[in-house]
């Protein structure tokens, strides 16, 4: 779903000078997300848009959202961090952000690394339909891209599918045998706040949706030895997502938020002749991740609610 801001938000926001952030541990700091929300608080429809932009994530059929930025883009630029505070206040909203990364102090740049394996995180192939951080007993709730810079040559849409209507197009068969432990996937060090490395894993763990993962990546297809049966169902999987699946292209300023309960990410090739391009003009998104229920975000929408 798309959520545009208002102009009198958007003209809000840019006059906003927000503080820049304070982390505890690998977390965004308890006192920053209050900080933040609120100065954010204080503009005109700003709880409107993050309310809609909460049920987007959260309600039925729900799972991802795009915030369009762009005009703040434009007009903050990416020098000063006003930009990138605005942004992670919006995330904010949603649940805490941190970074699982030690090299990464929140957010993670993902640009175009020609010579690097060309199906992941910042190659200039086909990036399969996965959940980031898929081998951690907690991987992260939400996943979010900030988009800087499109591929200029047009390539590289994102793509997204809800993973619970595809695994509910898979025969009870191929489904059991996803819920077995007889999956794993990439290697696992150096990671904060995400648990611990989980392998061999179950796709499907039996619980009720929100309360799990589908713990998948169509990226053990081709890299992970899988017994065959176990392979075979998850390829029925990935070929489910990609027929459910919806693309777009993020524009300059677009905000992706991904809860990872309920859909996966992954996105379509370059284009061709990105060897031409200078670096500065690459395709660049920044990477936040957030984790529910933890920090100033818990209660926000839900518990307080119900006092
Ligand atoms: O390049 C993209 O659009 C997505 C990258 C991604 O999913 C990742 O790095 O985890
Ligand atoms: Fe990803």
């Amino acid at each position: 779903m798309l959520i545009d801001i208002s102009s009198e938000l958007e003209a809000a926001l840019i006059d906003l000078s927000l503080p820049a952030w304070e982390l505890d541990g690998s977390f965004l700091a308890r006192a920053t997300m209050v900080r933040y929300r609120t100065e954010l608080t204080a503009t005109p429809q700003f709880k409107e848009t993050a309310a809609t932009l909460h049920h987007s994530l959260t309600a039925e059929n729900g799972g991802y959202a795009v915030l369009r930025l762009g005009n703040l883009f434009t007009a903050l630029g990416n020098d000063d961090g006003r930009f990138l505070r605005v942004s992670a206040a919006f995330a904010a909203e949603i649940a805490t952000p941190f970074s699982p990364f030690p090299r990464w102090p929140l957010w993670k740049d993902i640009g175009v690394k020609i010579d690097k394996d060309p199906g992941k995180s910042s190659g200039i192939g086909y990036n399969p339909f996965h959940m980031d951080l898929v081998n951690a007993t907690l991987p992260p709730d939400y996943t979010t891209l900030l988009c800087i810079r499109p591929d200029p040559l047009g390539g590289g849409s994102s793509i997204l599918s809800d993973v619970h209507a595809a695994v509910s197009r898979l025969p009870e068969s191929s489904r059991t045998l996803l819920t077995e432990s007889a999956y794993h996937y990439g290697t696992f060090f150096d990671l904060f706040g995400v648990g611990e490395e989980y392998k061999p894993f179950p796709i499907l763990d039996g619980s009720d949706p929100d309360a799990g993962f589908v713990r998948f990546t169509a990226k053990m297809l081709k890299r992970s030895e899988l017994g065959q049966a176990h392979a075979d169902a998850a390829q029925e999987l990935a070929e489910e997502l990609v027929r459910g699946q919806v693309s777009f292209m993020l524009q300059p300023g677009d905000y992706l938020i991904v809860n990872q309960r309920r859909f996966l990410h992954g996105r379509e090739a370059l284009r061709q002749g990105q060897e031409a391009i200078p670096l500065s003009d690459r395709r660049l998104l920044l990477q936040l991740f957030l984790r529910a229920g933890a920090g100033a975000d818990s209660g926000r929408f839900s518990r307080r609610r119900h006092r």
